[in-house]
């Protein structure tokens, strides 16, 4: 049974009025928002680590420079989603604490190494591909602050997303067939975990059905990761490349593309810490961190030297 409050509350979502920071909500959505939304801004963050190895080995300088905003547009996406989440209540601090503890969660996908420079197209293409389908309807989550946040990153993303394409359309065009090969050698090692990235099979998704009546997902895992497979099939044939999928294949009655198992097994090894690169980017976030440390510090004696002199 609702209360009076938990009714207003649900009457709001279903009238599609966004919930604010000082609204009352129920615990579990409020708990809920903060586990989805500190994962979010956890692999935006992470997330800059598999790019960043390729900064200083880009081909060209406008390369690099285009490289270098990508990935500082991620670092202003994990601080919108942090400040989003602050206003949850959470505490920022303890909430990297537990990312960097081993006990918050952040995106399969940034635990597979970026092993040439067509890596750096293919992450930009279906990576930042991917993180577009599943961000565009999170414009219209029922939280505000999550919501407003999400429309200034759906259109860094897609930014993101043409220069990877950019990226491989150009090595497929005008690149020597040792760098086609390349090509074809990221697609095929990024495909899969880029179709893991929409989270686990509708029916072994703990948490979609009560984020659905709250709206916060409008749109489950795997109708999301149909959507990605049928937008991006047609980009890859313009490529001229394959995706490692012999089941991939258009159904003409259903007019969506069919598409193969996904490994599960590798995917739940994966988020449970035991990925190809997980070891080394916590590694890498802790030292940042650590290292990190002497700004901080420096960081609050000059508000506090600041706030005397008001004083
Ligand atoms: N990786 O019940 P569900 C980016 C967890 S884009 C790791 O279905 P939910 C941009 C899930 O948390 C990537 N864990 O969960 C960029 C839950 O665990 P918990 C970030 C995953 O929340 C591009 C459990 O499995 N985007 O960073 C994954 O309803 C390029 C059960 O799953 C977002 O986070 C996974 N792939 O749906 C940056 C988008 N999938 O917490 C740099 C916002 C599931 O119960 C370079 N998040 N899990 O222990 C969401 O839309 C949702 O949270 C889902 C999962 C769809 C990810």
């Amino acid at each position: 049974e609702m209360g009076p409050e938990e009714r207003a509350f649900q009457e709001r979502i279903d009238a599609e009025i966004k919930i604010e920071a000082k609204n009352w909500m129920p615990d579990s959505y409020r708990k809920t928002l903060i586990r989805q939304i500190s994962q979010h801004a956890h692999s935006e963050i992470v997330g800059m680590l598999p790019e960043g190895n390729w900064v200083t080995r880009a081909p060209t300088l406008k390369r690099k420079l285009q490289l270098m905003a990508k990935i500082q547009d991620e670092a202003g996406h994990g601080l919108y989603l942090y400040s989003a989440m602050e206003t949850l209540g959470a505490d920022r601090d303890e909430e990297i604490d537990k990312l960097h503890t081993g006990r918050a969660k952040y995106s399969s996908i940034f635990n597979y190494p970026t092993l040439n420079w067509a890596d750096m197209g293919a992450v930009g293409w279906l990576v930042d591909g991917a993180a577009i389908v599943n961000q565009v309807p999170l414009q219209r989550t029922s939280y505000g602050p999550y919501a407003r946040a999400m429309i200034r990153v759906c259109k860094e993303e897609s930014f993101h997303q043409r220069q990877g394409y950019e990226i491989l359309l150009h090595m497929m065009r005008h690149g020597t067939e040792a760098q086609q090969e390349m090509v074809q050698d990221a697609i095929n090692r990024l495909w899969w975990p880029a179709l893991m990235m929409f989270g686990p099979s509708d029916e072994h998704s703990p948490n979609s059905a009560q984020s659905m009546a709250w709206k916060i997902k409008r749109h489950t895992n795997d109708e999301l990761r149909q959507r990605f497979i049928d937008q991006t099939i047609p980009q890859l044939e313009v490529l001229g490349c394959t995706v490692p999928d012999p089941d991939l294949k258009w159904n003409e009655e259903t007019g969506h593309y069919d598409f193969g198992e996904i490994q599960w097994d590798e995917f739940n090894r994966v988020i449970q810490g035991h990925g190809p690169c997980n070891t080394e980017r916590l590694n890498a976030r802790r030292n940042a961190h650590e290292n990190g440390a002497w700004v901080r510090a420096a960081a609050v004696a000059h508000a506090e030297k600041k706030q005397k002199a008001v004083a």
